[in-house]
């Protein structure tokens, strides 16, 4: 029974991370930032989306980037992949490729026309 159980709450948690898009916000010295997917995250290449506010207007003049990685595991060696962000109207779009399921930490970082790089970091399920 206590199997069965277990079995039970591992397919909920599972089913409730699958599917989902990422929509994550955060502040930083100032920033508002959000990051975004239009699509669940994939094993392979996905658009992620940043827009970046400071008192309710669009930032100027800043660069994006974003490094996803995943820790090495026993079996695995530690993996990692980024890219430089393409502003497309008000929004900078990145395409980051995922080698394989589980959870990737990232490091999404924006430098400010004051030469300033600016640092957030979190996780992204697949
Ligand atoms: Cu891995």
């Amino acid at each position: 029974m206590k199997k069965l159980l277990l079995g039970f709450i591992t397919l909920l948690l599972s089913v409730s991370l699958y599917g989902e898009t990422v929509d994550q916000y955060g502040v930083k010295d100032g920033y508002d930032i959000r990051l975004y997917t239009e699509d669940s995250p994939i094993v392979g290449n996905n658009n992620f989306f940043v827009t970046l506010q400071q008192n309710g207007k669009d930032v100027k003049g800043v660069k994006v980037k974003m490094k996803v990685f995943m820790p090495e595991m026993p079996g695995m060696p530690y993996m990692e992949y980024e890219d430089k962000a393409t502003k497309v109207a008000n929004v900078y779009k990145m395409v980051i490729n995922f080698s394989m399921g589980g959870t990737w930490q990232y490091h999404l970082k924006f430098k400010t026309s004051d030469g300033k790089v600016h640092t957030v970091r979190g996780s992204v399920n697949l």
